[in-house]
């Protein structure tokens, strides 16, 4: 019987992703790769993210989705440059996916790309895109088990956002024990508690990306 390893695959995704990043570390564009649950607040975390950056830096966003275009639609009336990947039942977004949305971007104007991952905490953890940063996304209404439960995504991400946390009195997640299991899984990430529905706690997400956008700026000119 003939078995296909899925290891040449992954050294595949690893190439095409490197091209990715070349590409856009040549434009001076910073990446970022969010990954969540499926509802978790990706999209929502974006429209406000968006509205809060969008007079500073020309912002491109790439959607992945399984099946609808319901996302892209949302932040299409932002004013941002959106592309839409539907996977038909592909559980992440891998680099030729991105290698293809990027050439319908415009990306000699761009200084900030989001990837939204298709919901799913597991899968996209192991597949590199070309970003400069995976961001993971964590909703109180999860459960604050959940980083010892997906490790991965955490080890493999710069920061996490513990989002929703205007429900935290409606639920039992535990914010100081989430944080803990997450120092433990990665000491230095970097935590944002906020709601993106309410807007609380956004700026110091804000302005961590701020910080993302100006160091790639820096890098593009001394490099
Ligand atoms: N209460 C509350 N609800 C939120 C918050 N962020 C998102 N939501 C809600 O959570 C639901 C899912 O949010 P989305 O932003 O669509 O989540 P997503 O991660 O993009 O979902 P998928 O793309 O399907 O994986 C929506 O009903 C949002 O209004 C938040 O901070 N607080
Ligand atoms: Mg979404």
């Amino acid at each position: 019987m003939e078995v296909i390893v899925a290891q040449p695959l992954l050294k595949a995704n690893e190439e095409l992703a490197r091209q990715n990043r070349n590409l856009l570390n040549r434009r001076g564009i910073t990446t970022v790769n969010l990954i969540s649950a499926p509802g978790a607040g990706k999209t929502t975390l974006l429209e406000n993210t968006i509205g809060a950056l969008k007079n500073m830096f020309s912002i491109g966003v790439v959607e992945g989705d399984i099946y609808t275009t319901f996302d892209s639609e949302r932040l299409a009336g932002q004013g941002v440059a959106v592309v839409q990947i539907n996977t038909y039942g592909g559980c992440h977004l891998d680099a030729q996916m991105v290698a293809q949305a990027l050439e319908r971007l415009p990306l000699d104007k761009l200084k900030l790309l989001f990837i939204e991952n298709v919901g799913n905490l597991v899968c996209p953890a192991e597949f590199d895109l070309g970003e400069n940063y995976k961001v993971a996304i964590l909703s109180v209404s999860e459960g604050s088990d959940k980083p010892k439960k997906y490790p991965l995504v955490f080890q493999e991400s710069e920061a996490v956002v513990l989002n929703k946390i205007d429900l935290l009195p409606y639920t039992d997640f535990d914010l100081a024990a989430a944080k803990e299991q997450l120092k433990e899984i990665k000491n230095n990430l970097v935590m944002f508690p906020l709601s993106a529905k309410t807007g609380e706690g956004m700026e110091a997400w804000v302005e961590w990306l701020k910080d993302k956008v100006s160091q790639t700026e820096k890098l593009s000119v001394t490099g």
